[in-house]
């Protein structure tokens, strides 16, 4: 059985991270039975050394970094953690499970988009996404979160005149990517995701765990560009046959 580490919710439910979300999708599409285990940021450094999980990379001081997602898998006794580096996990580990999510030729590529494309329409709302996210962790956690990540207010107020604007600029650039994808239905292979796609799913659904399925925002996101990305998340949330809950 796989461990997925991942973030924990007030509400209990998985976390908002878009990293352990493209897991979550992964190990979906890969029909891939998992369990969770929730850890706190301040956290996350034990576990990996627990299950032997290396740091993804350095701080600005020098010291490892550990994040999430990592997984631990105890039918091979392997911890993997970075979600790219799962993700080739298990493609490697279970190739006749599901699509392959990241094929050798598509792997930079791939990597580019996950790392850097696939962010560029949230640019507009890191404000807004910060203080979200913050909203819905513990307090322990609240306190771990002001340190991760480029400052800001816990207590802002949004103006509507500027975030209009800023969802303008979401829209805008959704658009774009809109129109790469022309008729196609996915970012891969038709009708079978990749890590790219999870990658793109998983920040789509950062916007609707912040905002709410029933806000104005995200219905009107999900009928920009004839309702392309409500059909998008609906089959990448669909896909496999294990129920699993995404946010
Ligand atoms: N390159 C990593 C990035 C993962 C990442 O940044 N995870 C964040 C949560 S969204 C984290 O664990 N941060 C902990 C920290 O910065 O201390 C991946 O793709 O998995």
């Amino acid at each position: 059985m796989i461990t997925l580490y991942d973030l924990p919710t007030l509400s209990g439910d998985p976390s908002s991270s878009p990293f352990a979300v493209r897991i979550r999708f992964a190990l979906r599409i890969k029909n891939l039975p998992f369990t969770t285990r929730f850890v706190e940021y301040n956290e996350i450094a034990a576990a990996a050394k627990e299950i032997g999980a290396p740091p993804t990379g350095v701080r600005q001081d020098g010291s490892p970094k550990y994040t999430v997602p990592m997984i631990y898998d105890s039918e091979t006794k392997t911890a993997v953690a970075d979600s790219l580096l799962i993700a080739k996990y298990l493609d490697r580990t279970y190739p006749d499970s599901g699509p392959t999510l990241v094929p050798d030729d598509t792997e930079i590529l791939q990597n580019f988009f996950a790392s850097d494309t696939s962010f560029t329409f949230l640019t507009p709302l890191y404000p807004l996404l910060r203080v979200g996210v913050f909203r819905k962790i513990s307090p322990s956690m609240q306190k771990q979160y002001v340190n991760i990540g480029p400052p800001f207010d816990p207590h802002e107020k949004f103006d509507e005149k500027e975030m209009a604007e800023k969802w303008a600029q979401v829209e805008a650039t959704l658009r774009k990517m809109d129109g790469v994808m022309g008729s196609r239905d996915t970012l891969g292979k038709a009708k079978e995701p990749t890590f790219a796609d999870t990658a793109l799913g998983a920040n789509l659904l950062l916007i609707r765990y912040v905002v709410g399925a029933d806000s104005p925002e995200w219905k009107a996101l999900m009928l920009w560009h004839n309702g392309r990305w409500g059909k998008y998340l609906d089959w990448l949330e669909n896909y496999g046959i294990n129920p699993v809950k995404m946010s």
